[in-house]
């Protein structure tokens, strides 16, 4: 069985997190993730600072197990929602757009085990200076905001970087990528556009309709132009988004407010005009299923793989 220093770490069966998807990761699909053997992450990214403390409180109700909360630092109420954590209890964290240094203490004097998303070696060494548990390297594959490098370069550098233990992102949707992000050196896998199918995602069905028929060439990333670039599907949305930055007459400002909502938009409404994040791996989810099966695939498809690796040997 395919285990790590991370799962008795964190208190969990499988080293699989599940990405703390903005306006995704609720309650529903952070617990039956938790509930699987894996670690369920509920994003910061909600309808406000209260929403996501009664989906920390709902996802108590709905499992015993441990779930992490995710904290994306460039939004207003990041701050807020870094105190909210607190007073709930939350036990495990993760972050991501930027650095948590601000809250570390806080949050190391509270018990919390916090886990910052880096895209690069040198915020990686920066983490781990601070305390941080493990870091989730991930690479550019990845859905929503994306760094610079991709997951078969950032790994094994971070990993060399670093003593703590380092999780695995950006592309990794099946066996094949977990076995992979192992042999680079990772101590887990962080797994997000696969979940958007699970049957506990609670993103509208267009949503999901879309990633099930997207191809290998169906993601775009946008946003380079003002120091934020986001992967998401090509769509009216995202072509839209990327003339206007090619644009020379169209003003940033312009831009960022075409932008705003977005994501929202897309998770909630599934609204046609709106931001459909996801992962370059979107091509390889087929079909709708229990979380429970997500993880099981993932967990097993690696551990039949590298139960085989010998026989590549001549
Ligand atoms: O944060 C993510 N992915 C996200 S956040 C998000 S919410 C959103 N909503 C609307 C528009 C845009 C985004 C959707 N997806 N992943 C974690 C991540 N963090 N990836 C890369 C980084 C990162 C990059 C640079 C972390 C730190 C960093 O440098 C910060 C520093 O201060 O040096």
């Amino acid at each position: 069985m395919i285990k790590s220093r991370i799962c008795e770490i964190l208190g969990i069966e499988y080293p699989v997190f599940q990405g703390g998807m903005a306006w995704v990761a609720d309650a529903s699909l952070a617990a039956a993730v938790s509930e699987a053997g894996g670690l369920g992450l509920i994003s910061s990214i909600n309808a406000g600072t209260e929403a996501v403390r009664n989906e920390i409180r709902k996802c108590r109700e709905l499992t015993n197990k441990p779930f992490g909360v995710n904290i994306m630092l460039q939004a207003p109420n990041a701050g807020e929602i870094a105190s909210m954590v607190v007073e709930e209890g939350v036990k495990i964290l993760t972050t991501g757009a930027g650095s948590p240094a601000q809250y570390m203490d806080m949050w190391k004097e509270a018990g919390i085990k916090v886990i910052p998303v880096v895209a690069s070696v040198a915020l990686a060494l920066k983490m781990q200076a601070i305390g941080a548990t493990a870091v989730v390297a991930e690479g550019a594959e990845s859905g929503g905001h994306v760094g610079e490098l991709h997951t078969m370069a950032l790994i094994p550098q971070v990993v060399d970087a670093l003593d703590i233990p380092v999780v695995a992102a950006g592309g990794i949707c099946d066996g094949r990528g977990v076995a992979a992000a192992f042999m680079l050196g990772a101590d887990a896998v962080q797994v997000g556009t696969r979940f958007l199918s699970a049957e506990e995602c609670t993103a509208h069905q267009n949503y999901k309709d879309k990633i099930l028929k997207a191809t290998d060439i169906s993601t775009i990333v946008t946003g380079k132009t003002l120091g934020h670039p986001v992967r998401s599907l090509k769509t009216p949305f995202s072509k839209t988004f990327a003339k206007m930055e090619a644009d020379p007459n169209v003003k940033p400002e312009e831009i960022l407010s075409f932008g705003t909502g977005a994501l929202r938009k897309a998770v909630k409404e599934g609204d046609p005009n709106g931001s459909y994040m996801a992962g370059e791996c979107a091509g390889m989810v087929k079909k709708i299923e229990p979380a429970k099966a997500i993880v099981e695939d993932l967990v097993k498809g690696a551990e039949k793989l590298l139960a085989g690796a010998p026989g590549l040997l001549a």
